[in-house]
């Protein structure tokens, strides 16, 4: 993608290793995007459509487009700026949601500044000790936040070879979550990190979460139907279908591959979000046409972040809002609700 390829330009070899890199020989990172050619978008052609609305509404929040920002860590790796940029790309875009994580390189304030009052969800890595999830609970809800996401599949870090080639270490630190690191998450590796978060993950939690936060809460990570189903038992408001980029267990099929027996399993109860390859229109009209109310963008946006600052976010949430309008026009759907709708035909030679 040419995108990727002028990011990689300008970052250093350790930041770029990080963010475009997956698990192992990067399978599941590769597949997350190619699973997408299993199944083909109908042209229609006398669907008399014309100008696509892509707006769409997610727990009480009213969207411009059916995409918001997903949770990324240390987005000081891509740009001086760090979240506080992105924030600003996503509040001069408006009408989405940034997803603030847990191991942010910034502190809320500094987000806001970016963030200027647009809406925000808080994506957490729980501590072992409830004490301190009470304690960043208790931020995020005062930063605003009207979402809680625990993200669920990194109990430890992939195998990362990049960054075990490279000798990555966060070159700052993690302000939301240092009060339970040994140190601060400056020049700390991300194994180390993730070793002094919580590794045992249950409903227990999902259900502590959301009866200590009072907010929806979305267990990310979701890849089965049968973890969904569990998820929603303990009181979940939403699963998010993601494999974390193919960050984490490699050798998973492409995040594409599980939504529609998650969405099937799910059968409406609550939302589902998708991530995990989402380059192109295209890949967002075939999630919503599988199950997903909405999706969630990643590595694309921080591509966006290092080339051009709050102004490289903005265009690329542009770029995706005119893919999808002209993704929309051509299958003949006029609303979100069409796409949704909008049947996919299986191909079966995706392969080749
Ligand atoms: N997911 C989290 O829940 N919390 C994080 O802190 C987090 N950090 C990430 C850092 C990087 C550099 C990347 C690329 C992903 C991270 N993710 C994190 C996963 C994303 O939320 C999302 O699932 C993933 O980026 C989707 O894949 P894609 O970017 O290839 O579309």
């Amino acid at each position: 993608m040419e995108l990727e390829d002028f990011a990689k330009e300008v970052m250093p070899k350790g930041g770029w290793g990080y963010l475009a890199g997956g698990s192992g020989d990067e399978f599941t990172l590769r597949r997350n995007v190619a699973s997408f050619n299993s199944k083909g978008i109908l042209p229609r052609v006398l669907a008399d459509v014309e100008f696509p609305d892509t707006s769409t509404s997610i727990l009480g929040h009213d969207l411009k487009v059916p995409f918001i920002m997903a949770p990324i860590a240390a987005h000081g790796l891509a740009h001086e700026t760090k979240e506080a940029g992105t924030a600003k790309g996503i509040a001069e875009f408006g009408g989405t949601i940034m997803s603030i994580s847990a191991y942010s390189g910034a502190k809320f304030s500094e987000i806001e500044e970016g963030l200027q009052g647009n809406a925000r969800w808080f994506q957490i890595y729980m501590s072992k000790d409830d004490e301190f999830n009470r304690n960043i609970i208790d931020e995020a809800k005062a930063d605003g936040a009207t979402a809680i996401i625990l993200t669920a599949d990194s109990t430890l870090s992939g195998n990362r070879e990049r960054d075990i080639n490279n000798k990555f270490v966060y070159p700052f630190g993690m302000p939301i979550v240092s009060r339970y690191l040994s140190g601060d998450g400056k020049n700390m590796s991300l194994n180390n990190i993730y070793a002094q978060s919580k590794q045992k993950i249950s409903p227990r939690d999902v259900k502590f979460l959301s009866e200590y936060s009072g907010l929806p809460v979305f267990v990310k990570g979701i890849q089965t139907a049968e973890d969904a189903t569990l998820a929603i038992g303990a009181g979940a408001a939403g699963i998010w279908v993601s494999n974390h980029g193919g960050r984490q267990l490699d050798g998973a099929p492409g995040s594409f591959e599980t939504l529609a027996e998650i969405s099937a399993a799910v059968a409406g109860r609550v939302p589902i979000v998708f991530d995990s390859g989402i380059r192109r229109g295209e890949h967002i009209f075939k999630a919503l046409a599988s199950g997903a109310d909405i999706v969630a963008l990643g590595r694309p946006v921080l591509f966006g972040l290092a080339l051009g600052g709050w102004k490289g976010v903005k265009s690329v949430l542009e770029y995706f809002e005119t893919d999808l309008k002209r993704v929309m026009q051509l299958a003949g759907t006029q609303t979100i609700a069409d796409v949704k709708q909008a049947k996919l035909k299986d191909l079966t030679d995706w392969n080749r």
